[in-house]
Order: structure tokens, then C-alpha cells, then sequence
């Protein structure tokens, strides 16, 4: 069957953030793509956040190659131009089946479906019933028993359970990577060339919340193998000619002896490359930084979230500001540099709060720092807690477009109002602009 994969535009892609030129790989869809085309189905991928264009032109660019199904993953700020560009593709070909994946999917599956514009949707980890739906299209059997898909029949929705998770992450195919235009992947404030995304890992086994991590891969955490790890950083050097990566695990470190066997592994591979991750500040030390400094990791990323005691120890992360100033320490020690993420707004946050928010920041000293505005992406706690206060509708999906981090202010539970939380947000983007030291 022949498929066209897509990654939806950012129309984060405006004002400051234009010129960034940051992109990133859709590894979810070359993922898929890869265990797709093993069994013979015939893959596009098109990524529309580079290719660009208007809505018009961006559906004839997906149907020019006359794919009989379009699949589009979905993050929640870009639902809306997936309707749009749906919309287009359905007057342009009435035939086409078009199919939406993703965290948006997975955590609103009862608003996702549109009338003779979105046909399906499949939620959770989905290379089983992908697979399984381009199989039962091609020869025409029921869609009724597939696990993890959602349609409509005589205008009933129908959201089927989720099948397990695949068990061994070893199993799967290493991403499509020939399927993309890899030189378009940059960053330029991270890396000298274009980079992969790789991800490593599924699962986060906290509860933040504020985090979308479980609405596909829920709580449980399933790792893949050092040697695996290091067969597809090989095949990426020496198949892609690209030595440049982000680990796009939600915390790379989890696994300390995992990461030594990796690091370890790595130093005898006699592969050179630059890489950057998601950590922890519980699941990292001196001695696990300088490994992984020594092979190549320019960079980790922290969330600390906020620097009020309460609010930390009510969020779900497991973590007090000792741990953050351990595992900050710890990175000083090693010189590894890193980025910390901080919260504005969380629930019950108050000027007072804030301020020790921002002052934990200065005391911290990242090499680089970024203030979001706390935003209830579907499927998390915050979003329901939203909902349930009536600050945002849980249907009307198409109107969650703006739930984005930079001024923005989807849903206030905070106890300041929403231009003070802007202005100070602002501020320290503005503040920690100035002092951030370079990571190239
Ligand atoms: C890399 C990444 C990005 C990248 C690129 C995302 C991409 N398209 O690949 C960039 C940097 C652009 C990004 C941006 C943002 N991100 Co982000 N990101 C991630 C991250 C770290 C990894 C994504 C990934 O590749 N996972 C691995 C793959 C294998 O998993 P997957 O994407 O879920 O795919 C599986 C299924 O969902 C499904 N599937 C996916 N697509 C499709 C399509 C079809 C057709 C089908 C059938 C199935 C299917 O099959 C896949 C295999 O099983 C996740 C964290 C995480 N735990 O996933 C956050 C995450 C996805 N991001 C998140 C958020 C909040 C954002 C931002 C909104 C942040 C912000 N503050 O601005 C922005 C959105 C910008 C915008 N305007 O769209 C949330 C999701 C919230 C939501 N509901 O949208 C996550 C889950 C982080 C979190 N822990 O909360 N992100
Ligand atoms: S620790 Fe990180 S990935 Fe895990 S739930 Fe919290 S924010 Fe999400």
C-alpha cells in the first residue's frame, strides 16, 4: 500500500522564533516508515515544517506522488493545520484515507476524528497497528478488532483498547533516516552540522503534572540495549555520513549501568560523535558526566521546574531542591555544561514563589536557561484540572492551536494574573539571553 507520512508544519515559526532555523528529525514517522517497509509498504515521508508552502500547496505536494493513505503525526499545536491541510487534501481526492498518530492523539482519542476529513486515528505506541491497519485496508478486511484505533461507524465513535507494548525495543528497525533530507536537520546553536534524533528508551516512570510522556508510553519503562544503542549510532556515521545527535529519551540517564555499558561501548567503537540529552539531576554523577563528556556529550538538559519547595514536592517529579543542587554540582564538577528548564505559573504560584524561582536560577548558574509558561497538553493532570476549573473546553480540540509555551497563557491556575506571568517570562528570557554561554 502506498503511504505518505507527515510531519505537520510548526507554526511555532514566527516572530523571534523564525530565524532560528532549528529543525528536528521526525523520528516517530522514520520509525514507523522502517517497520512499515519491511513489510512492503510503500513509503513517502514529507515534511511539510521544511518543505513549507500554503495549505494548497502543501496538500498537492503530499498527493503528488498519489499515496492511498496519508498518516500525519500530531502534537497539539498542530492539529489545527492538520484539519486544514485534511480539509484540502479531502477536496482535491475525496478517496484519500487520511490517519492521524501522536501524543495529541493518544492523550484527547474522543476529539480527534472529523467528519469526511479525518478517517482515522490511531493512539499509543503504534508500529503493530499501523502495520496492521495498512494491511487489513489493502485487502479490505474489518477495522472493527484493531487494537489502539479509533473511527466512527454509523456516526458512533469507536476508541479500541491498546495492545501491549512491544516488549524488545531491540526488535524494531533503526529509523528510515534514507527516507529524509537529513542535511535540513540543524541547529545551529547546538551543532556544526545537521543532527538525528534518536530515541533510546520509552517511558518515563514519574508523574509530573504537567507531562504528556505517558499518554503513549505510560508509566512503565522499556530500554533498549547498549549494543543496540551503538549499531545505530554506526549505521548513522557510516551509512548517513552524520555524527551528530539528541537523545530524544525523556531521561537518558535513567539506567546508570545501561549508560556506563553505552559509554563504555562507545569508547571502544572508535566512533567520534557530538550528542546531547535529557536527564535528571537524580541520575547523574561526577563519575557518570565525565564518561559521558569522554565520548562525545556536549550538553544535558535538566528540568527543574520551579524553585519553591512546595510546589516541587507536589508536582510528581520526586525531586528537592538538594537533589537539583547535587546533580548541578555534580555536572560543575565534571564541566559538563547544561541547559535547566523552569515553570512559570504553576498551579498556586505566586509572586513570592516565582521570585525563588528565578532566584534558584541565578543560584544555579545553567549555562543556558528557558522559562516556560505551564501549558495542560491533553492527557496530563494539569489539562484535566484545567478542564474541570472550565479555563479550557476538553472538546473543541481544534481550539487548543495555542496551547504553546512562549507568551502564551492557555489556562491560569496560578494565583497572578496572566500578564504578570507573560512579563515575567519575558524577563528572564531577556536576562538569561544575555548571560548564556555558548554550547558550539
Ligand atoms: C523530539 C520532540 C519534539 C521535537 C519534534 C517532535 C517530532 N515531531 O518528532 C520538537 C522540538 C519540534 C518538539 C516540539 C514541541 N514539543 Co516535543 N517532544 C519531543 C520528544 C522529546 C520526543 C518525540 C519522539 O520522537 N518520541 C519517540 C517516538 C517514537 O514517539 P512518538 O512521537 O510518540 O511516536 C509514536 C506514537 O505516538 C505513534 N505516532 C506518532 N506519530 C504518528 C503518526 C501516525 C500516522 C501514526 C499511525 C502513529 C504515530 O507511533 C510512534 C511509534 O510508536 C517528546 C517526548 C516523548 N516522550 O515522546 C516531546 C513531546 C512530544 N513534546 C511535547 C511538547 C509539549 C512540545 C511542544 C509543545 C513544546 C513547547 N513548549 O513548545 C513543542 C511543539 C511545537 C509545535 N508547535 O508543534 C509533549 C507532547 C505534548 C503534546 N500533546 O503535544 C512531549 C510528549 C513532551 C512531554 N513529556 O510532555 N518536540
Ligand atoms: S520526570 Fe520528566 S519525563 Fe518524567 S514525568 Fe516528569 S517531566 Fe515527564
Amino acid at each position: 500500500m502506498k503511504v505518505t507520512l507527515v510531519q505537520p508544519p510548526n507554526l511555532q515559526r514566527s516572530g523571534k522564533w523564525k530565524k532560528q532555523n532549528v529543525y528536528r528529525t521526525p523520528t516517530n514517522l522514520a520509525l514507523l516508515a522502517a517497520y512499515v517497509r519491511h513489510f512492503n509498504h510503500e513509503v513517502r515521508i514529507c515534511d511539510l515544517d521544511i518543505e513549507g508552502g500554503t495549505v494548497a500547496e502543501m496538500a498537492e505536494n503530499l498527493l503528488s506522488d498519489n499515496p492511498l493513505v496519508v498518516g500525519f503525526t500530531c502534537l497539539t499545536p498542530r492539529y489545527p493545520i492538520i484539519v486544514d491541510i485534511s480539509e484540502k487534501l479531502k477536496e482535491l481526492n475525496p478517496n484519500i484515507i487520511i490517519v492521524v498518530g501522536g501524543q495529541h492523539v493518544s492523550g484527547l482519542p474522543k476529539h480527534i476524528l472529523k467528519k469526511d476529513i479525518i478517517d482515522y486515528a490511531i493512539q499509543g505506541e503504534a508500529e503493530e497497528s499501523f502495520l496492521e491497519f495498512l494491511n487489513r485496508l489493502e485487502s479490505g478486511k474489518s477495522m472493527d478488532d484493531l487494537s489502539n484505533l479509533i473511527y466512527e461507524k454509523s456516526g458512533k465513535l469507536y476508541i479500541n483498547p491498546c495492545r501491549s507494548y512491544i516488549d524488545n525495543l531491540d526488535s524494531l528497525p533503526f529509523p528510515a533516516w534514507d527516507l529524509l533530507k537529513l542535511e535540513n536537520y540543524t541547529d545551529p546553536a547546538f551543532y556544526k552540522g545537521a543532527h538525528l534524533g534518536i530515541i533510546t528508551s520509552r517511558g518515563c516512570p514519574f508523574n509530573c503534572y504537567f507531562c504528556a510522556s505517558k499518554v503513549v508510553w505510560g508509566r512503565t519503562v522499556r530500554l533498549r540495549s547498549p549494543e543496540n544503542m551503538v549499531q545505530e549510532i554506526r549505521e548513522a556515521v557510516e551509512v548517513y555520513k552524520i555524527n551528530e545527535f539528541m537523545f530524544y529519551d525523556d531521561t537518558f540517564t535513567l539506567n546508570k549501568k545501561r549508560i556506563l555499558q553505552f559509554c563504555e561501548m562507545m569508547e571502544n567503537s572508535g566512533l567520534e560523535i557530538r550528542f546531547y540529552a535529557q536527564i535528571r539531576v537524580d541520575t547523574i554523577d561526577k563519575e557518570l558526566a565525565l564518561r559521558l563528556k569522554k565520548i562525545g556529550c556536549f550538553a544535558v538538559a535538566i528540568g527543574v521546574e520551579s524553585g519553591n519547595e512546595k510546589i516541587l514536592k507536589e508536582m510528581g517529579k520526586s525531586l528537592t531542591k538538594d537533589n537539583i543542587r547535587n546533580g548541578c554540582k555534580a555536572l560543575k564538577d565534571a564541566d559538563m555544561p547544561f541547559l535547566a528548564s523552569f515553570i512559570i505559573g504553576h498551579p498556586g504560584d505566586t509572586h513570592e514563589t516565582i521570585h525563588e524561582t528565578l532566584h534558584f536560577a541565578d543560584e544555579l548558574d545553567a549555562d543556558q536557561a528557558k522559562f516556560m509558561i505551564a501549558t495542560p497538553y491533553p492527557g496530563t493532570r494539569f489539562f484535566d484540572l484545567a478542564v474541570e476549573k472550565g479555563l479550557i473546553p476538553e472538546e473543541g480540540a481544534e481550539d487548543l492551536g495555542d496551547h504553546t509555551y512562549f507568551q502564551h497563557v492557555a489556562a491560569n491556575l496560578s494565583e497572578i494574573s496572566d500578564e504578570d506571568l507573560l512579563k515575567y517570562q519575558q524577563d528572564a528570557f531577556d536576562e538569561y539571553d544575555k548571560r548564556k554561554r555558548p554550547l558550539v
